[in-house]
Parts: structure tokens; C-alpha cells; sequence
């Protein structure tokens, strides 16, 4: 045995010398590779071009926020259905594919939390609309005892309803003006914010953000800030994370699973609303931007604004358009909302995906509607 060993030996430390002179040629090769020039990025596949790099952050960020730098990028979204969780809306008012660029700003890292609109409420005594009564003169012809405050709450039907019918209203079935419901009582007078400090709040109108977003020094997201945010630098990609819905299996966003909307299995780990951060961040370091609650956006809703926006070519910080429409319910003024909520899935909703588009009325709010704040780099 001690012969076989000694015989070895020599044998092996004689087949290290090829590699040794190899070394020189392939640190060059090294060095070569590390400074050679870089041509384009590959292009995105399909209408969406390569995201254009953006500037560094300023400086160390605000607390609680990210940089988002400026840049170039395709904004909307293609038809998803047929995609795994694509769902079965065509997402017109998505379309086109256009190009945008945004300066760069921060981005709170996750949506408001009820901690943080308590702390706003507290320093300033602020009331939010769904506390306010509603007034006699607003709603002519309304029984006084039905203007009362309140909000709008899920309440999912016992027995299977259709997703859809001919009205265009068949939500009104797993939807309930809740008087008493806001955002202290989200699931109604008996409910309270035990144990809910860090989940997003909800039942905030659109001018309630506006009110919190302007005491913090910030101001509401526009809908190409939000989007830009939520890709977080990568083209075309189905959702903030990347192209499939469960990489590795991981759950990426609260979403709903089960048969919306009266089976709710929660695989995800939450049936309702999860505090915020629970799942991973995006690469700019932004949580939740899909899922969870929507987020109040501060463009005007007209479906077909990317339509107006991509005469420009390449549209500079738009702002959304200078009236709001919505075919659906002519006559109420609606916003902007973007990310999908803990309610979507790929039998309804599905705007977990990035470039999809929601919206809301301004002067109400619901329990799977938040927001969170910008703010410019100066
Ligand atoms: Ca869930």
C-alpha cells in the first residue's frame, strides 16, 4: 500500500504543471473580459424596449424611502391571457406600449401603514371622508337616514356568484357600504386596529393620501412614477419580480387563492391583509408593489391615455390627462390606482401584473385601497 502511494505521488504533482503556465493566459483573458466595451443591452422582447440606466441617488435616502433613478422605459402592458395567472381581461387600456421618461425621485418603501396615517391624524386631527357624513346636498333626494358615514367593505357572498354579467356590476355582490367602517374600524364598528400597526391603511379616499402625502413632505406617485418603481429597472417583465408568478415556488405578493370570491385558501399566508415588507422586495428595494392593497395614483383614469401619450414619442413626466373618464360609470371622477390587491387573482383582477391598470372614485375608499408616497430628489 505505502508503495501504490509513494507511486502516485510524483504522478500527480507532474499533472499540476499544465495548469500553472495556464494561469498568466487566463488572468489576461480575465482582465480582458472585465474592461472590454459594452455594446447595447440585448432588446426586450416584443413592443418593450431595453429600460435606459438611470442616474445614482443623491445622497443617503430619507428614511423609509428609495431611490428610483431617472430614466427611459416602455410603459404599459401586452394582452395576458394564455399567460400562467394572466387572468382573463385583455387589459386595453394598457395599450399601446409607449415610450416614457421619468427624472428620478425616492419611493417609500412600502405602503402607508396605519402607525404612520395614526401619526398624521394625531398631529394634524385630520378626518378622513369615510368619517364625514355624507351631505344632504350632495346626494339629492337621499333618505337622512342613509347619509351616514362609512365605507366600503368586502363581504364575500356564502354561495358561488358570477364573476361577471350583464349589468358590468356584478361586484356590487362581494362589495357592502359597512356605515361605521373606516380606517380606525376597517371591517366595521366592531373592528378596531389591534395588532394592525404596520398593515397598510385602507379606507383612505384619494384626498385623504393627498392630505397625509402633503404633511409628510411628499406628494402622491404619477402613474408612470409608480410604474417605473415597480419595475424596477427591467423591461417587459410580467410581474416587479420577473416573468413567472412563483419562482422556486415562492409566493412573490399576496394575491387571493382559492375560488374568488367566497373560498379564500390563503396559500400564501394571508387570507386579508399582510403588514407590510412580508414578501420580497423588488431590485429597487420597493415591497409590495404588487398585491397586498392598491395604491392611489395622481393621474386623472381615461382608458386611453397611453393612446394620447405615445403621439409623443417619448413622453416626458406625464401627468395623466386633464379629465377623468371611465366608460364603465360615466360621470364619477376616478384616479388612478395601480398594483392589485389581496383580492386578485387569475379568475378576476389579475393587476398584480406590472404594466396593468386600475382605478378608482376619489371620494371613496375600501378596504384594499392604500397608497404610498414620492418625493422629488429635491
Ligand atoms: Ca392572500
Amino acid at each position: 500500500m505505502t508503495a501504490a502511494r509513494d507511486d502516485r505521488r510524483p504522478a500527480t504533482t507532474r499533472s499540476r504543471w499544465p495548469w500553472l503556465w495556464l494561469l498568466p493566459l487566463l488572468l489576461a483573458f480575465a482582465v480582458w473580459l472585465a474592461g472590454r466595451p459594452r455594446g447595447p443591452a440585448a432588446p426586450a422582447p416584443g413592443p418593450f424596449r431595453p429600460t435606459v440606466a438611470g442616474n445614482a441617488a443623491p445622497g443617503e435616502p430619507p428614511p423609509g424611502m428609495a431611490w428610483v433613478p431617472a430614466g427611459e422605459f416602455s410603459m404599459g402592458c401586452g394582452d395576458p391571457r394564455g399567460l400562467p395567472f394572466g387572468g382573463t381581461d385583455p387589459m386595453v387600456d394598457a395599450r399601446p406600449i409607449h415610450q416614457v421618461r421619468v427624472d428620478g425621485f425616492w419611493m417609500d418603501v412600502h405602503e402607508v401603514t396605519n402607525d404612520q396615517f395614526a401619526a398624521f391624524v394625531e398631529a394634524t386631527g385630520y378626518v378622513t371622508v369615510a368619517e364625514r357624513p355624507p351631505r344632504a346636498e350632495d346626494f339629492p333626494g337621499a333618505p337622512p337616514e342613509n347619509l351616514v358615514a362609512g365605507s366600503i367593505v368586502f363581504t364575500p357572498p356564502a354561495d358561488d356568484v358570477p364573476l361577471r354579467d350583464a349589468t358590468g356590476m356584478a361586484h356590487l355582490r362581494w362589495w357592502a357600504y359597512v356605515p361605521g367602517a373606516c380606517w380606525r374600524h376597517p371591517q366595521g364598528p366592531e373592528s378596531d386596529l389591534s395588532g394592525k400597526g404596520s398593515e397598510p391603511v385602507v379606507h383612505v379616499a384619494y384626498e385623504d393620501a393627498e392630505a397625509y402625502a402633503a404633511w409628510a413632505g411628499k406628494r402622491l406617485p404619477t402613474e408612470a412614477e409608480w410604474e417605473v418603481a415597480a419595475r424596477g429597472g427591467r423591461a417587459g417583465a410580467t410581474y416587479p419580480w420577473g416573468d413567472e408568478f412563483r419562482p422556486g415556488g415562492r409566493w412573490m405578493a399576496n394575491t387571493w387563492q382559492g375560488r374568488f370570491p367566497g373560498e379564500n385558501t390563503a396559500e400564501d399566508g394571508f387570507p386579508g391583509i399582510a403588514p407590510v415588507g412580508r414578501y420580497p422586495a423588488n431590485p429597487f428595494g420597493l415591497h409590495d408593489m404588487a398585491g397586498n392593497v392598491w395604491e392611489w395614483c395622481s393621474d386623472w383614469y381615461r382608458p386611453d391615455t397611453y393612446a394620447r401619450d405615445a403621439v409623443a414619442g417619448v413622453a416626458g413626466n406625464p401627468r395623466g390627462p386633464s379629465d377623468s373618464h371611465d366608460p364603465a360609470e360615466p360621470g364619477q371622477p376616478k384616479r388612478v390606482q395601480r398594483g392589485g390587491s389581496y383580492l386578485c387573482s387569475d379568475q378576476y383582477c389579475s393587476r398584480y401584473i406590472v404594466g396593468t391598470r386600475g382605478k378608482g372614485e376619489v371620494s371613496s375608499g375600501t378596504n384594499h385601497c392604500g397608497f404610498r408616497c414620492v418625493k422629488p430628489a429635491r
